[in-house]
């Protein structure tokens, strides 16, 4: 919030989702899908619709679901996700900015046996341990305080129902057909201009 003179006196607090955001998830489980289901039918990535892979592959046949499902559970397959082109980037430029705290809000998988100790190792692989600090994880982000989430899920519902955050919908395949309503607002890609959102909020 700006004071009387229009400037922030605490820190700007910025939430940065890691799948789709930071990871790229469903490039990531497309490929793996492919590669251990090849006879199978799969959905092109500009043909994804609605935030769960496992519900569109349950609409195409009902035991897909389970086969999708089976890849994100596996060993290995957080830790091997792709960045998100200039993710790694933009989060060192944010985390470098004056009078800005950054973190990284993640959800675990329910089966979160291999997840939870991945999403860890992927951020300290691809950011470093300063970044490990800063990692939130937790099934409701909208009990966590902040000024700007950046997430790719275009419903975010929790037990609080009015979040401190303002939700940015970071683009991705399964959201690109989203109409957002002002003042609802996007962020395309990281090469789309991610400061303007971060200034124009510490303004507010
Ligand atoms: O469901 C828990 C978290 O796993 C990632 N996820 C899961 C299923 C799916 O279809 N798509 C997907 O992204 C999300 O992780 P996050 O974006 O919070 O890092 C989801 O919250
Ligand atoms: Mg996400």
């Amino acid at each position: 919030m700006a004071n009387a003179a229009g400037s922030r006196s605490a820190p700007l607090r910025v939430l940065v989702d890691m799948d789709g955001v930071l990871a790229d998830f469903e490039g990531g489980l497309l490929r793996a899908y492919r590669l251990r289901y090849p006879g199978e039918p799969h959905v092109e990535l500009a043909a994804r619709r609605g935030f769960s892979v496992r519900q569109q592959y349950c609409d195409v046949r009902e035991d897909l679901g389970a086969k999708i499902a089976s890849i994100y559970e596996s060993p290995g397959f957080f830790l091997d996700l792709e960045p998100v082109p200039g993710a790694i980037e933009a989060m060192k430029e944010m985390s470098n900015m004056d009078n800005i705290e950054v973190f990284i809000c993640t959800s675990p998988l329910r089966q979160y046996k291999h997840c939870v100790q991945e999403k860890y190792l992927w951020v300290e692989k691809h950011l470093g341990l300063k970044f490990v600090e800063r990692i939130i994880m937790t099934r409701d982000k909208t009990l966590v305080a902040a000024d700007l989430l950046f997430d790719d899920k275009e419903v975010i519902e929790g037990l609080e129902c009015y979040p401190s955050w303002e939700h940015i919908l970071f683009s991705c395949y399964h959201n690109q057909h989203v109409v957002l309503l002002p003042p609802h607002r996007r962020l395309q890609s990281w090469a789309d201009d991610w400061k303007a959102i971060v200034e124009h909020k510490r303004t507010k």
